[in-house]
């Protein structure tokens, strides 16, 4: 009909087209987030990205306008931006291709780098967004395709259709004359359509419509898709928001002196956002205290089981313990301090009375995931606990909720199950647990080990004097003597802070008069029953690294 329509079909389609595939992608990218990496979802990384550049005064700006609502604000501050991008991308791609794609690749880019720079990312933080804009592409990509031919400026020649589509036609003309149908403001040709024809470039136009609708749905589908997978974690999360701790029968005191302070030097306790996770759970498993019980069974006298009340009626205490994983690296970060609050195990087996010739505990989590304990380990006074709280709080979701195990000694693999609902009294010879089915070592001890934690590696320092500091760990021994070599000089002694107890691990600091040039710093601890770490370089299979921390630094 009017120019005005046709100009503005131009750009509407094309536009439609981006939506679509911006849509399609969106979902996506949140059923993969579900999936595989919950807080990393696009929209949620990219949120949190803008509230750390946002600067003080848009913060303030944003409360003041939108209160306590001000982060949903965000969220549809980006969903509308988003929306404008994904339009402009599909008005470009017609013309210009690949630029459309190009542009929908950029908010790709910028999702996986909000994901990657939060601090709980996980190795599949990049996921949801690359995934996203991966689908969006491909989507645009074939909806681009299938954009009707720009239609003739004279009126096209009518062609008669099946009877079939005559009712999509019977449609068009009433939106048309409603004025009520989006798809009839976009159709400069249905008001003249007859009822029984309608022109190819209207056919070819509903067909597009038809795809970029089901683009559209199956993005819905998706989104909801993620969602309903996080139903159960979103509701024991808010079960878990509710619940309040029974206070410590003991508690245990963190020295004043056992945190040194120092800037880069991992915190003597590890706040739990920054707490390492490792388990095989592709999905947190959304445990309810209300349904979780724990059975000890197997080589006893008697059956135990224990509910979640059961449990926080016994008196609990706090205790303080260094948890590692053997696929810890010298050096590496799969290491993390708490205070755990428990109900000893030592306690519970006792009550099962297990037979003499029982030497392990297999324990398994609500998902299958096992671990292979020795009974003695459980059954000595060490704080082999069964956990509820992790640094004053409920275990969060991830480590655990609603009920872990923490051995001090040994590694995760053989000790921390968590999720933790079932306690078999058997015998090594008996039985074996998840890793060590796959080549790990049945007995998991945890290595003598020390960090550099600061200078960080490569940092450019100035000669004079640098503090060189770390941490070190011989969990259940404690440590003696941390000492730091640069260069090949001889070994200097540290100062060790104040262990907070022999089951958690040590910070030292060592201060060094740096001379310029090019340095290695190196550090060994002792354990308190005289073992000097080894400089024997060992792979983390089967049963943990050995070998000397180094770290190589510019004096200028
Ligand atoms: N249910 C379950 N518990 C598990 C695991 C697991 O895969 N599933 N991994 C273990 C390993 S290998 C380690 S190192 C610790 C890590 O505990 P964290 O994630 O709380 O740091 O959990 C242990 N408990
Ligand atoms: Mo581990």
């Amino acid at each position: 009909m009017t120019s005005g329509n046709e100009r503005a079909q131009h750009w509407l389609l094309p536009a439609a087209a981006g939506v679509a595939s911006v849509a399609l992608g969106t979902g996506v990218g949140e059923l993969t987030a579900a999936m595989l990496a919950p807080a990393s979802s696009p929209f949620v990384v990219v949120g949190s990205l803008l509230i750390d550049l946002a600067p003080p005064w848009a913060k303030d700006a944003a409360i003041a306008l939108f209160g306590t609502a001000d982060k949903a604000a965000l969220l549809v501050g980006i969903g509308i931006v988003l929306l404008a991008v994904a339009g402009a991308a599909g008005v470009l791609e017609v013309p210009r291709p690949p630029l459309g794609r190009l542009l929908i690749g950029l908010l790709g880019v910028v999702g996986v780098v909000a994901a990657a720079t939060r601090a709980n990312a996980t190795m599949l933080a990049f996921a949801p967004s690359a995934v996203a804009a991966i689908s969006a592409v491909l989507a645009l990509q074939f909806l681009v395709r299938r954009l009707p031919v720009a239609p003739a400026t004279s009126p096209a020649p009518a062609r008669s259709l099946a009877p079939a589509t005559s009712r999509r036609t019977d449609a068009a003309t009433r939106g048309a004359g409603a004025g009520a149908s989006p798809e009839a403001s976009f159709d400069p040709g249905s008001g003249a359509a007859d009822a029984a024809t309608v022109s190819p470039a209207t056919v070819d136009r509903r067909r597009f419509l038809g795809w970029a609708g089901g683009a559209v749905a199956v993005g819905a589908v998706a989104a909801l898709g993620g969602y309903l997978l996080q139903a159960g974690s979103r509701a024991v999360t808010a079960i878990r928001d509710t619940i309040t701790l029974p206070r410590p029968t003991a508690t245990a005191p963190v020295p004043a002196a056992a945190e040194l302070g120092i800037d880069g030097l991992a915190p003597v306790i590890t706040p739990n956002a920054q707490f390492y996770r490792i388990d095989t759970a592709l999905a947190v498993p959304a445990v309810d205290p209300s349904d979780w019980s724990l059975r000890i069974h197997g080589m006893v006298e008697r059956e135990v089981t224990l509910t979640w009340d059961e449990l926080l009626a016994l008196p609990l205490d706090e205790s303080v313990t260094t948890l590692a994983c053997v696929s810890n690296e010298v050096g590496g970060g799969l290491i993390g301090n708490a205070v755990w609050l428990g109900y000893p195990i030592r306690e519970l087996i006792a009550r099962a009375a297990p037979s003499a010739d029982a030497d392990m505990v297999l324990s398994r989590s609500v998902d299958g995931f096992t671990a292979s304990t020795p009974l003695a380990v459980l059954e000595d006074d060490r704080d082999a606990i069964l956990a509820v709280g992790m640094n004053g709080e409920p275990l969060p979701p991830e480590h655990g909720f609603p009920v872990r195990m923490v051995v001090p000694g040994l590694y995760g693999y053989v000790s921390a199950t968590k999720w933790v609902v079932d306690l078999e009294v058997t015998r090594f010879d008996r039985a074996t647990a998840y890793w060590t089915d796959r080549g790990w070592s049945e007995r998991g001890p945890i290595k003598l080990s020390s960090r550099i934690d600061v200078p960080r590696g490569g940092q450019s320092l100035t000669a004079g004097p640098v503090t060189v500091a770390g941490v070190a760990w011989r969990q259940h021994v404690g440590i003696d003597r941390v000492e730091v070599q640069v260069d090949d000089g001889a070994w200097q002694p540290a100062t060790l802070a104040t262990a907070i107890s022999i089951d958690t691990w040590v910070q030292w600091h060592y201060e060094w008069d740096a001379p310029a040039g090019t340095h290695t710093l190196r550090v060994r601890a002792t354990g308190a029953d005289g073992e000097v770490q080894t400089s024997r370089v060992q792979g983390v299979v089967p049963d943990g690294a050995t070998g000397l921390h180094e770290r190589s630094v510019e004096v200028r």
